[in-house]
């Protein structure tokens, strides 16, 4: 069908690497071509061809009071008439660094970048600084960005494209990244063992969004920090997406474990580019111009960026309620298309905790990455399209987490939950 969209991507192939400037975005997996936003308020995105759609992808999870929200929309108009890069200190850097080290007691000093990319990057080289040692361990369909060390059995859209170790990475870091089985704490206890005194650290999603949805079994981040602390390597919490998503000190405030380091990301700029990496200040304390760890950006603590992040801190602050109302939206979103695939008898399963949500097609419980790699993906693609048709913006991706935002009301939910149905039937029927 000819649309603005569709004429718009067809000029973006020809300027951009397949048109997009982030690969999920491209609907690769899941068929059509993608729709090119034009605005977007509250719990909508409005595309350039009039149409509007319910929003559950939430930028990824900076969303969290849905978008445009009035009083970021506010604070960042005002910083605006200031100046939008200096290339030197800003007071705001202060403040946001308090807020930050105040909200999650485990980061005690906080380096501000600009995307959750530099801000793993960064993290592990500070680890291996700190520990003398060259390997990391990660798990099989985490994420952590587009990192050389990273992209070694990567999860999201990597593994989407099906491309989970990418080209260019080269032999000698793939070897320093070792690769275990989420919720296996017998993976990594092998892993462990079998490179004694070579682990600088380990890094993990605690709730894993970057294959879809999964969620850690009881006990087993104990188990991980166990271990980390037995082989003197440092616990690394990717908290890019749950940060101040599940709670106000993020995954790390639910399961009462401190790691060692934190990365954090686009919530903490109200959806501008941002990242930060923090945690134990006498590790903190190892980079430059402290220490000689080096890293830098002309952009981290941006004026514009730590202006919406403070704005973003204070709105959760005054708003500590915000997350049981999410998570009475995330849980009856789960309970009505439980049902749904109940009753029609589907290969599928549903995983939520808080306003983090996925909906896999197979009926495997999901709790690694081979388990969300049983998922019909053609499946998938079929939902996602339906849901599409009616009016709802899912990740294009069965290996991505959905994000409710607080913008999303009864109607809304209702409009999801019917949408979900009607899909399903037809998925059914055809
Ligand atoms: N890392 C993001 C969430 N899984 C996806 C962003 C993207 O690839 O565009």
């Amino acid at each position: 069908m000819t649309n603005l969209s569709s004429i718009y991507f067809e000029q973006a192939k020809k300027l951009i690497p397949g048109g997009v400037n982030s690969p999920v975005r491209a609907f690769k997996s899941v068929g059509g071509n993608p729709i090119f936003i034009k605005s977007a308020k509250g719990a909508y995105l409005n595309d350039v061809d009039g149409n509007s759609y319910i929003d559950l992808i939430g930028s990824w999870g900076p969303m969290l009071f849905g978008q445009a929200n009035p009083v970021i929309e506010d604070a960042v108009r005002n910083a605006l008439a200031n100046g939008f890069s200096f290339g030197a200190p800003t007071y705001n850097e202060v403040l946001i660094a308090q807020k930050i080290t105040d909200m999650v007691p485990s980061i005690e000093k906080v380096r501000l970048v600009s995307s959750g990319t530099e801000a793993t990057m960064a993290a592990i080289r500070l680890a291996r600084a700190f520990t003398k040692k060259d390997k990391i361990i990660k798990f099989e369909g985490c994420y952590h960005g587009h990192g050389d060390s990273f992209l070694i059995a990567a999860g999201s859209g990597v593994a989407t494209l099906g491309t989970p170790d990418s080209p260019g990475v080269t032999q000698s870091t793939a070897r320093d990244t070792l690769t275990a089985v989420y919720n296996d704490i017998n993976s990594l206890e092998a892993l462990f063992d079998a490179n004694v005194g070579t682990v600088s650290c380990v890094i993990v999603e605690p709730v894993v969004g970057n294959m879809g949805l999964v969620i850690p079994k009881n006990g087993y981040l104990q188990a991980v920090k166990m271990l980390c602390e037995k082989h003197n390597a440092l616990l690394i919490f990717d908290e890019v997406m749950t940060g101040f998503r599940l709670s106000a000190s993020g995954y790390q405030g639910i399961c009462g474990i401190k790691p060692d380091l934190t990365t954090l990301g686009k919530i903490i700029g109200g959806g501008l580019p941002v990242g930060a990496y923090g945690g134990r200040a006498d590790i903190m304390e190892m980079i430059a111009p402290e220490g000689p760890v080096y890293q830098a950006g002309t952009l981290s603590g941006n004026p514009l960026a730590t202006t919406a992040g403070l704005a973003m801190l204070g709105l959760i602050q005054s708003n500590p309620e915000v997350y049981q109302r999410l998570e009475a939206k995330g849980k009856r979103l789960a309970e009505a298309i439980t049902k749904q695939i109940n009753s029609l008898n589907m290969k599928a399963s549903v995983s939520q905790i808080g306003s983090m949500f996925t909906l896999f097609f197979t009926d495997k419980k999901v709790e690694n990455f081979n388990d969300a790699k049983t998922s019909d993906l053609i499946k998938f693609g079929q939902y996602f399209r339906g849901m599409l048709n009616r009016g709802i913006y899912l990740p294009p991706s069965q290996f991505e987490s959905w994000f409710l935002s607080d913008s999303i009301g009864e109607e809304e939910l209702e409009k999801i939950i019917i949408a979900s149905w009607d899909t399903l039937t037809s998925m059914q029927n055809s």
